[in-house]
């Protein structure tokens, strides 16, 4: 096991059940537990985020990096590149998860030239491939960082530029180069700078044509080069710009079926993303679901308090058991999975953090899917639900549905019944259900 960056932690996360004390062991992660047909590994797929946990250095614009990274000292770039990828795969096999996720420019730096960049890349992707092998580690996601650079200030696909899309594209390209040649399950694409800051200065319809044929061409080459992994949209309102096209799942989706993408494409939602776009987490996972389009998470949290992306480690109970039952109930992820794109305070500058951030929210994931579990085996809400809409299930209601009753037909129909019994929803008892299983 490579051991040179977090000398503290010896061996594997242990599982040690609730009542233990050592912070460095799981209470409820037990990775080989069966939960239903599937281990808990097997129901969460989590997955590192490698930009958050091994890029980010706690600056901010008040201040100056703020963690202890052993790991960003070597003053080549190259050298630097392959100890942070060194601590990361020491991480997580310390941490005990299967997957990671990253962006081009969080594995290799950036070079003088074009071609110098890509051959970076390439480097690190061999680098990484021999990191996989030795550890087992595989590639939930990749995508590419087309927001980072000064050329896409004023978009990527969607810049008035068309130099710079075709710069973007020709990035994109090498992006899920990476990714087929890491056996990569999915490939993300995140909008940072797919938006605007005015409409004085903006075509949205132009824009949003671009960005549709930004995706096609992807699907093309996807297709073409034969990369079977799941493509990914991940809907966020705004930040960096003011607004963003793939502001929320139904934007996302609406975008995709205008244009003929929706059979390409699922949806990677994160949490802090549905509470900026003034969501619960859970109605727009609900959303996509419905769409039979929720194929990933980015699990993190917002600070209700704050208005941007504070990316912070999930924790909330309520949270990951209402999206632990959304998942279940849609049969798992399929190649998706849970990544925490989160990142521990400026404060917590050891390195040791990143394990306690990780144990909380895998943790916090962990309970979820035992509470959600138990919730949807006692059919303790879906008792009530399905009676609620039962009345569609026979005479008016079913005629309705299938199309057989019109206006007529139920005008005459309720000339004949009088006026509708209605019963109360019950929300009250429901969320008493809730907090009885969460304990
Ligand atoms: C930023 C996004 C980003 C994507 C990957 O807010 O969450 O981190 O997940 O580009
Ligand atoms: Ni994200
Ligand atoms: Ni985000």
């Amino acid at each position: 096991m490579l051991n040179r960056y977090f000398p503290s932690v010896e061996k594997e996360i242990p599982f040690e059940g609730k009542d233990s004390k050592n912070t460095l062991s799981f209470k409820y992660y037990n990775k080989n537990e069966v939960v239903g047909n599937k281990t808990m590994s097997e129901h969460l797929r989590f997955a590192v985020a490698y930009w958050h946990s091994f890029m980010g250095s706690g600056v901010d614009i008040f201040g100056a990096p703020s963690l202890k990274r052993e790991w960003h000292k070597a003053g080549d770039p190259i050298q630097r590149a392959k100890d942070t990828m060194d601590a990361a795969f020491e991480f997580i096999t310390k941490l005990g998860v299967d997957y990671y996720c990253f962006h081009d420019r969080d594995i290799a730096p950036e070079g003088e030239t074009y071609s110098e960049t890509c051959k970076n890349l390439e480097t690190l992707v061999e680098y990484a491939k021999k990191l996989q092998k030795e550890t087992g580690v595989k590639l939930l996601w990749g995508t590419a960082n087309l927001f980072g650079h000064p050329m896409y200030a004023q978009g990527a696909g969607t810049s008035p530029n068309s130099h710079v899309m075709a710069h973007a594209a020709a990035q994109v390209k090498h992006a899920i180069d990476a990714t087929y040649e890491l056996g990569g399950e999915n490939y993300v694409f995140w909008g940072g700078r797919e938006g605007y800051e005015s409409l004085l200065n903006t075509d949205m319809k132009r824009e949003q044509e671009q960005m549709a044929r930004f995706l096609h061409m992807a699907v093309d080459y996807k297709n073409k080069i034969g990369f079977k992994g799941q493509f990914l949209i991940e809907p966020k309102p705004a930040e960096p710009m003011k607004h963003q096209y793939d502001t929320d799942s139904a934007a996302t989706l609406y975008f995709l079926k205008e244009y003929d993408l929706i059979d390409h494409f699922k949806l990677n939602l994160e949490a802090n993303h549905a509470t900026l776009a003034g969501h619960t987490f859970e109605h727009e996972l609900t959303v996509a679901s419905a769409a039979g389009k929720l194929g990933s998470v980015d699990a993190n949290r917002g600070d209700l308090l704050l208005g941007w992306d504070t990316d912070q480690f999930p924790t909330d109970l309520y949270s990951t058991t209402f999206a632990m039952m959304i998942i279940l109930n849609q049969n798992g992820l399929g190649s998706g999975g849970l990544n925490f794109d989160a990142k521990v305070r400026r404060t917590s500058i050891d390195p040791v953090d990143l394990f306690h951030a990780h144990i909380g929210g895998m943790d916090a994931f962990a309970r979820g899917l035992l509470i959600a579990k138990k919730i949807i085996d006692d059919r303790a809400l879906s008792s009530f639900i399905d009676e609620r809409y039962s009345s569609f299930n026979s005479g008016i209601g079913a005629d309705i549905m299938s199309g057989k009753a019109g206006l007529e037909d139920l005008d005459n129909w309720i000339e004949k019944e009088g006026l509708p019994v209605v019963s109360s929803a019950r929300q009250e008892m429901l969320e008493n259900i809730v907090n009885s299983y969460i304990q």
